[in-house]
């Protein structure tokens, strides 16, 4: 028996409920006591400030329902400026075949306070994802194998996303940029591999998210979205 645990955690902001953090897990029976305490305490402390209201919502899930699949290849390229990887984004997104690379890179840096990820059509160059401030948000995964989730580790997290995300038939790409203001690193996957990008933003700037590149000939966007949002995804490193 498997159980998929969500954990979301909120502040409150002039009588405004503000996101400060989230995590999930999908564990075994025998972890879940374990799990819940970790997301809890993660939801509590949060490096973003102590939490007003955490949430953990439990789910049974049907072993049926997982898909297994392996952890893209990983490499690091290092750079010593913003400047300097972003054009190693763009060369990258010329590679994969992108002709219009350089809107790609405009619509990344530009990006803030969305929960979720925009999705671009490669061939229109327009956005897919419907709600257009939200985006769309990708969740039900995580690893085979057990570890310490009572802290973010942002590089095993994105790289869980990326694989999910990457395995959807007609996401061909995928470019990030995290919204925390210490983190710069970034990364752009493809189908074969994630790439970390040392230097996309500067520190102390808060901007920052997710484009997914869909290619309309290789799926519909409901099964796409479909399967970003729903389908349980184990990821074997
Ligand atoms: N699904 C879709 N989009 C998301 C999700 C999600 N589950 N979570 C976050 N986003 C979008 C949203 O617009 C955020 O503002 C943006 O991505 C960045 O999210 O190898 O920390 O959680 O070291 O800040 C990259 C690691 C870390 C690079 C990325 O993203 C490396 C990170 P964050
Ligand atoms: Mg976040
Ligand atoms: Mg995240
Ligand atoms: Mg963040």
């Amino acid at each position: 028996m498997k159980y998929s645990v969500k954990m979301r955690a909120s502040k409150n902001n002039n009588k405004e409920n503000l996101h400060i953090g989230g995590a999930e897990s999908i564990v075994d029976e025998d972890d879940l006591l374990n799990i819940i305490n970790s997301l809890a305490s993660r939801g509590l402390n949060h490096s973003r400030g102590q939490a007003d209201f955490v949430n953990i919502k439990i789910n049974k899930v049907r072993e049926d329902d997982i898909i297994n699949i392996r952890a893209l290849e990983t490499r690091t390229i290092e750079v010593d400026t913003k400047e300097e990887g972003l054009v190693v984004m763009e060369k990258l997104l010329n590679s994969m075949g992108i002709e219009k690379s350089q809107r790609v890179i405009d619509l990344l840096i530009n990006t803030k306070n969305m929960r979720g990820a925009i999705i671009l059509n490669i061939l229109t160059m327009e956005r897919m994802e419907g709600d257009l401030d939200k985006g769309v948000r990708v969740t039900n995964m995580d690893y085979a194998s057990r570890r310490d989730i009572s802290n973010k580790n942002h590089f095993k997290e994105a790289l869980c996303l990326a694989t999910k995300t990457l395995n959807a038939k007609a996401i061909i790409g995928e470019v990030c940029i995290s919204d925390d203001p210490d983190y710069v690193t970034g990364y752009l996957a493809n189908k074969k591999e994630y790439i970390r990008i040392t230097k996309l933003k500067e520190r102390g700037d808060l901007n920052g998210g997710r484009v997914f590149l869909y290619d309309p000939r290789l799926d519909t966007i409901e099964n796409t979205i479909d399967y970003l949002k729903n389908q349980l995804v184990i990821v074997h490193e």
